[in-house]
This record gives structure tokens, C-alpha cells and sequence, in this order.
């Protein structure tokens, strides 16, 4: 590590317990910034972590926009900080309220399930919450004849419809930039320059990437069943950072990204640099208008009644 690198860790570690700070990083971050975090994991993982933590005087989220509103959501008492407060999510952002409020006009019997990659004013909009680990069973638990609006990734909302059968799903169009970046041909050159390996693909991939995996998981499904595999090598289809991740959970295993070019440039707007100005000038609070939060609760605390935990 160089000098100026241990010198800025130094500074954030004293800033950090002066400020009560808990630092939280999705695991899609670089990894020096996974490195210095008190706890890595997916959205959902870290916000409510981050609810039940009761020693932090305020959380430093190290993730997307959606991510740092759904912790402050579950506590809204606690302030939550993102280190750059330009860290948005483009699959968030592609659909609207007005949208969504369109789609339920012209289907108003469904049901709205919405993927927690989403903002809060359209998790505010929506019946039940899920997430890539936990969506089909979600969709299972709601009555089969009843339509559902899934929201918004076209790829989970594919992925889920395979997974349960169900027929009568509307599925909106949106998709994550830095997943739709994996093409089928870089399956195929990744398998021809590690054939020993599994390929483990997030459901957020294209339909044709999941079709060569081995294996579709979440993030934390990933760690799980790396763990768990007897296989010493995997290529992986996500976000480049899980493949720091994998690494550190999966001591004596070997990680290799299925592109490189699935970086995505929004998670790595977070910098050490970045992490200390803002312990130090807590100038990026992350706000969620009161009655915005309230409503948006619903959803969340919906799907963790249906997961029972
Ligand atoms: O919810 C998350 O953290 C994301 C973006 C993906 C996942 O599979 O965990």
C-alpha cells in the first residue's frame, strides 16, 4: 500500500469514531473502499444491518443513490451520507412515477412487485418490494391469479417469470446498463480461457448470458454457493467489483470477471478521498421526504413478512 494511501485510512479511521460513523459498501465498490468498510454486502444486506445497528450516530453508503434512501427509509431517525451524492442508479431512474402510475390505470387489478433497485417515491407506488435474491419466491407467495406489474428490470422480471411459471406478468422495460454491457461471446471466450471454471451469472444479465451459466444468483447468492461448490474456479457474471468479494469470502478459490467492461462507473464515483471529505465536511445527507419514506416502508416491510425473517 503507498504511503498517501495508509496516510488518507489513517485519517478516515479517526474521523470515523469521532463521528460514530458506520461505513457501509455494497459489494459492487472498488476494492479499497470494500477494504475499509465496517460490513459489504447487497442493498438490502446493509440497510437493514444498518436499522438494526444501534451504536452508529450515522451511516457513511458507500453504494448507489436507491441504496443510502432505503437505509434511511428503514431508520429514518439516522442520518445517512453518500461520500458523492452523484452515485445514481440508471435502472432506478428508468421508470417514473407517472409511469408507473399509468401502468396501474391500465391494469388495475395487479398487483405492483418492484425490484429495491428503485427510488423511493416509486417504491412509495408499489405493493411489494423484492430483490434478485428473493423475487420468485416474492412472486410465489402472491395470488396466482392475479396480475402483477414487475418493476423495473426487464431482465429479473424475465428471469422470475421463467423461475415461476406464471404467465400473467407485466414486465417494464428498464435494464442495467452495466449488466446488458456482458455479451453471450464474452461467456463463450471467458469459458475457452478457463475450462475448468463455473459460470455463475446474476439475473440481471441478459437472457441469452443466462442461458450459458451454470448458475444464476444474487450477489449474496454468489458468495453462498461459491462457498458452498466444490468447483476451485468460477467466471462471474456481474459487476466487477464482486469479484473482490468472492475472493476475500472464498479464501483458495479463483475469481475472473466475464467482462471487464461491466464497471460500473456510478458505484465507482465512491473514492477513499471522497469517503474522508465527507466525514469530514458531512456535507451529503441523504434525504427522503417524510411522507415519501412512510409510504415506501410498506413495500419493504411486505416482503420481509412474506421471507418471514
Ligand atoms: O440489491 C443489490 O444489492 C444488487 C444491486 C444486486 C444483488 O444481487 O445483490
Amino acid at each position: 500500500m503507498l504511503d498517501s494511501q495508509s496516510a488518507l485510512i489513517e485519517k478516515i479511521n479517526r474521523l470515523r469514531r469521532e463521528r460514530g460513523a458506520l461505513i457501509l459498501a455494497h459489494s459492487y465498490q472498488s476494492a479499497e473502499v470494500q477494504d475499509i468498510a465496517d460490513l459489504v454486502g447487497d442493498s438490502l444486506e446493509l440497510s437493514r444491518a444498518a436499522a438494526r445497528e444501534d451504536r452508529a450516530r450515522c451511516i457513511i453508503f458507500c453504494g448507489v443513490h436507491f441504496m443510502a434512501e432505503t437505509a434511511r427509509i428503514l431508520r429514518p431517525e439516522r442520518p445517512v451520507h453518500m461520500p458523492d451524492p452523484n452515485a445514481g442508479c440508471p435502472l432506478a431512474d428508468m421508470i417514473t412515477a407517472r409511469e408507473l402510475a399509468e401502468l396501474r390505470k391500465a391494469h388495475p387489478e395487479a398487483l405492483v412487485v418492484t425490484y429495491v433497485n428503485s427510488t423511493a417515491e416509486i417504491k412509495a407506488q408499489s405493493d411489494v418490494c423484492c430483490t434478485s435474491a428473493n423475487a420468485a419466491q416474492v412472486v410465489n407467495s402472491l395470488p396466482p391469479d392475479r396480475e402483477i406489474i414487475f418493476i423495473p428490470d426487464r431482465n429479473l422480471g424475465g428471469w422470475v417469470a421463467e423461475q415461476t411459471g406464471r404467465k400473467n406478468m407485466v414486465i417494464w422495460r428498464g435494464f442495467c446498463p452495466t449488466h446488458n454491457r456482458i455479451l453471450e461471446r464474452d461467456v463463450q471466450e471467458a469459458r475457452a480461457a478457463h475450462p475448468g471454471a463455473l459460470v455463475v451469472a446474476h439475473p440481471e444479465c441478459r437472457p441469452e448470458v443466462r442461458k450459458l451459466a451454470d448458475q444464476i444468483a444474487s450477489t449474496s447468492g454468489m458468495v453462498r454457493f461459491c462457498r458452498e461448490s466444490p468447483a476451485r474456479e468460477f467466471i462471474i457474471g456481474t459487476e466487477v467489483g464482486m469479484v473482490w468479494r468472492l475472493g476475500r469470502e472464498c479464501p483458495g478459490k479463483r475469481f475472473y470477471p466475464v467482462s471487464e467492461l461491466a464497471d460500473c462507473p456510478n458505484m465507482k464515483l465512491t473514492t477513499l478521498e471522497k469517503i474522508l471529505w465527507e466525514l469530514e465536511e458531512m456535507s451529503h445527507p441523504v434525504e427522503v421526504p417524510a411522507e415519501v419514506a412512510e409510504r415506501a416502508r410498506r413495500p419493504l416491510e411486505k416482503m420481509v413478512e412474506i421471507l418471514g425473517t
